[in-house]
């Protein structure tokens, strides 16, 4: 079997989702890492795997995957031990998956947000509004409980908590997910579930620092 091939960038958050999830169910992944995305996703050869034109992109034996939560979706179904991370059964995945749409929802506007920052613009105050308001609606769902789908840890803890994280990092804005008492707990819980988890974020974050640094 050829290795698994993920079309990878350090500091790109849906990538740091894939490798986070590769990692906690021991996948090995043969990383190509790509230093100008726009361009090298451009290419013919690139386009035709991925018409999106983004990464991350898996390649597992002919199969071609883009999207993240796709991805990370993929990988626990099909390699994982167990299915605690991503369940089988609809009644318990279905309660994954809506938290998965809700955090998609959320990082759209969070992505429009950086790129505004990224481009020396301020961000739409629309976006700003939604992501303050995921973050009150995180609070919500956290009331008097643990995770965010289920009795323990899943795919949309960790997805949901990258987007939580990243909104910190976002020079010339003030998201503070630490002010949601619920959501501080949550993101501390997650970080004591898993090392490898507290470890892509490490890694994440500082490939992202001189990138932010230019705009601070
Ligand atoms: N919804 C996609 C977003 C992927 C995405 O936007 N990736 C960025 C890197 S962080 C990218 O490939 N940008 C290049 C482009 O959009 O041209 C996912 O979760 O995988």
């Amino acid at each position: 079997m050829a290795p698994i091939v993920l079309y990878d960038f350090d500091a790109s958050f849906p990538c740091t989702l894939v490798r986070i999830v590769a990692r906690l169910i021991g996948v090995e992944l043969k990383t190509v890492k790509l230093k100008d995305v726009v361009k090298e996703m451009a290419t013919p050869e690139m386009t035709q795997k991925n018409p999106q034109r983004t990464i991350p992109l898996l390649e597992d034996n002919g199969l071609i995957i883009a999207e993240s939560r796709a991805i990370a979706m993929y990988l626990i179904s099909k390699y994982a031990k167990d299915d605690s991370l991503y369940p089988r059964d609809p009644q318990k995945r279905v309660l994954v998956d809506q938290r998965l749409f809700f955090d998609f929802d959320v990082y759209g506007a969070m992505a429009n947000v950086w790129r505004s920052v990224m481009s020396g613009k301020p961000p739409d105050h629309t976006c700003v509004q939604k992501v303050n308001g995921g973050l009150e609606t995180w609070n919500r769902i956290l009331e008097g409980r643990q995770w965010l789908a289920g009795d323990n840890v899943t795919l949309a803890d960790y997805s949901a908590c990258l987007v939580v994280t990243t909104t910190q990092i976002i020079p010339k804005t003030d998201f503070n997910p630490y002010k949601y008492k619920n959501v501080a707990e949550w993101i501390s819980r997650i970080e004591s579930s898993s090392q490898k988890y507290v470890e892509e974020v490490k890694v994440f974050r500082e490939a992202t620092r001189p990138i932010l640094e230019k705009v601070k």
